[in-house]
């Protein structure tokens, strides 16, 4: 018998990525090849081996019944008059669509809300002072807010109007607040803060919010099988879902952290990896909801635990933030940022991280793989957040018991420090910042406590030297080069002279990139935006904090519509809004409350109803009618910033001010022609 030779099946090795293809930052480039040098595996390689699915990502497979999956791909021959596909149950691809577009909005909104809902428990323990570790840090700010939720201020005692006590008014706000979430009657009180003619939108197309919870079970029943099976009926309550996060939870989320925490006023700190240091205990702080990385900002403050550093052999405690949370932290401490979304698990490859604190969202569950490649203690701490690696600490937090918490974290990572390994390697990539603005904090500086309102910035957009307005966010996407999208499209409307707000990912992607800096304006800026912010001193791209902070946009908006010239409504506005790299349900909800409040807003990386294009056709054309804004899609960076400057110049000339930007931008030989 011949002998069987025994063939060695080669081992296939894992295709990883190329860091040079997958970011444009050079940081992330270095960690990512350090991390494939260690095999240690990334979310940039699992894009690599992980494609897609392509009828899922265009939002036509259903699972919402055992019956299916029904997946309705869009044919390569698609006509419109004959797309007869349906799932099972009779389901057509727009039903389908738009009930998986109704679940991100729940979910999004759900996220947002419970953020809001959490803060709102913190803020009735403060109020009753059942804990010592948060205190009313914002008066005025309670004093202006309090009314909005028919709250008084003042009391009459014997003909004499008197302010009410602070506390009292707490207590009353508290409760008002978190009846948002569970009134039976009524609706939400923000939205009367919103101008009157887009109240009377919402009323017109009876999409107002009843109250926040109510909306998330809402789309859960009818988008459940056999219920809702009309597109437009369905993204009707997807509006009012989307603007019960906008004006609602997310609002209420980042008013009363305004209160606790304090008003974000302009500071200075600095961006990227490069903010970790060797010779300090690295705390990294990642999620959303500040209500324990508040208190963790004090606490590794004190004397205590630096004494506690020292003697562990540490010069310090360096803090920084991911994600949200670093927003958070960096606009009322000046923490400085880690990282974007995409860089979590790379802050951990650098060896240097002694403890990853994480809460809510945006959470990768890699983490733990990594962290356990290194010394890094991964710490959970939220009740509904937990990981089922066993190399995961968990230290539940309670808001009575939030600074003994805080402690208890502290400690662990200073502890830990001992435990780090000589195979250090921290990028030298940093780049300084300016964040930190709030509505009231470009009242200030855009209009001045004299004037007390948005005047000079409308005065700027009225005479041109401000295009327009722009609010750029959300998160990173693994699919797409990391940062590439966010950066492209902030350049090219800030050289188009079109200001730029920014929340989330993609503060922090511009704030890496240099683009938080007065000085940036010269470099990046069209003469008129530049000429703007020298005068002001202020950044051509203004950070306006986390992924809730979004509210902040939308009363930015209201003001600048109050303070005159630019129209009645949040519609009328020279306004755009996009998500270059969006990857989270939260965006969805993001974009359909811009969407619903009157603002053109563009996505990139995929559009979530591709697959039903007439489905698609109601969110990108029929919705102008509805409420004046509408959704688009387009992933080429360039063509995305001109889609949104078309939209604020078709404005400018509906309001008639688009001769003044003409006449601004004409340079010396123009004018000399003219008056020769
Ligand atoms: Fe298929 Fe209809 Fe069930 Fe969806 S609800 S999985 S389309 S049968
Ligand atoms: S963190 S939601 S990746 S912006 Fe708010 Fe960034 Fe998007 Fe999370």
């Amino acid at each position: 018998m011949a002998e069987v030779k025994k063939t060695k099946k080669p081992v296939k090795k894992a295709k990883t990525a190329d860091p040079k293809a997958s970011s444009i930052d050079f940081a992330t480039q270095e960690m990512l090849a350090r991390a494939q040098k260690l095999g240690v595996e990334t979310v940039f390689d699992r894009a690599v081996t992980m494609k897609p699915c392509n009828i899922g990502n265009q939002g036509t497979c259903c699972k919402n019944c055992g019956m299916g999956p029904c997946r309705l791909p869009l044919p390569k021959d698609y006509e419109e008059a004959s797309d007869e596909r349906k799932g099972l149950c009779g389901a057509t691809a727009n039903t389908i669509a738009a009930r998986n577009f109704l679940r991100m909005i729940a979910a999004g909104c759900a996220a947002h809300s419970d953020h809001g809902r959490s803060v709102a428990e913190v803020f009735m323990s403060a109020a009753r002072k059942e804990t010592d570790a948060y205190k009313i840090k914002d008066e005025r700010k309670l004093r202006e807010l309090a009314p909005h939720l028919g709250v008084a201020t003042t009391v009459e005692v014997d003909g004499e109007i008197l302010d009410r006590d602070k506390d009292e008014i707490a207590l009353e706000v508290a409760e008002k607040a978190l009846a948002e979430w569970g009134k039976a009657e009524g609706e939400l009180s923000f939205l009367k803060r919103a101008p009157g003619p887009r109240y009377d939108i919402w009323t017109k197309q009876g999409v107002k919010p009843r109250n926040i919870d109510r909306e998330i079970v809402d789309i859960m029943h009818r988008t459940h099988m056999g219920v809702d099976q009309d597109y437009k009926n369905l993204m009707k309550q997807g509006a009012r879902a989307a603007l019960a996060d906008g004006w609602g939870g997310s609002m209420l989320a980042t008013e009363l952290q305004d209160i606790l925490f304090g008003t974000p006023y302009p500071l200075v700190s600095e961006a990227n990896l490069g903010v970790m240091k060797e010779d300090m205990v690295n705390i990294i702080i990642h999620g959303h909801e500040p209500v324990l990385s508040e208190v963790i900002v004090e606490v590794a403050q004190t004397k205590e635990m630096i004494d506690y550093a020292k003697e562990k052999g540490a010069k310090g405690i360096q803090l920084s933030g991911i994600c949200c949370t670093a927003n958070e932290i960096l606009q009322r401490h000046g923490v400085p940022f880690a990282g974007t979304f995409l860089q979590q698990e790379l802050a951990i490859t650098t060896g240097a991280c002694d403890a990853m604190v994480v809460d809510v969202q945006c959470v990768f569950q890699s983490l733990a793989n990594v962290a356990k490649c290194f010394h890094t203690k991964l710490i959970t701490t939220h009740p509904m957040a937990r990981m089922e690696q066993e190399n995961v600490v968990h230290v539940e937090f309670d808001e009575h018991y939030a600074l003994e918490d805080a402690k208890k974290i502290v400690r662990m990572a200073i502890d830990n420090f001992q435990n780090r390994g000589t195979d250090v390697m921290i990028p030298k990539q940093k780049a300084p910042l300016v964040a930190g603005f709030s509505v009231e904090s470009v009242e200030y500086h855009l209009g001045g406590t004299f004037r007390g309102s948005y005047y000079t910035l409308n005065d700027n957009i009225i005479n041109g030297r401000i295009r327009g307005v722009a609010g750029v966010v959300g998160c990173n996407n693994a699919r797409a080069k990391h940062n590439e999208a966010h950066i492209a499209v902030v350049k090219e409307l800030i050289k188009n002279d079109v200001i730029v707000l920014t929340t989330g990912c993609n503060a922090i992607a511009c704030a890496m990139e240099g683009l938080l800096t007065p000085e940036s304006a010269k470099v990046f800026c069209g003469p008129g935006l530049s000429e703007v912010c020298e005068t002001v001193g202020i950044p051509p791209v203004l950070s306006l904090g986390s992924c809730v902070d979004n509210s902040r946009i939308l009363l930015a908006a209201t003001e600048v519509v109050k303070a005159g010239g630019l129209g009645n409504d949040l519609s009328d506005l020279p306004a755009a809004g996009s998500a270059p790299e969006w990857m989270s349900e939260k965006a969805i909800s993001i974009g359909q409350y811009f969407v619903s409040s009157g603002v053109y807003t563009v996505f990139g990386t995929v559009f979530p109803a591709a697959g039903a294009p007439v489905f698609q056709r109601h969110l990108f054309e029929d919705m102008e009618q509805m409420y004046g804004g509408k959704w688009d899609f387009e992933n080429d960076p360039i063509k995305h910033a001109h889609k949104m400057i078309a939209h604020i110049d078709a404005k400018r000339k509906a309001l008639g001010i688009d001769k003044a930007r003409e006449r601004v931008l004409m340079d010396m030989a123009d004018r000399q022609a003219i008056e020769a």
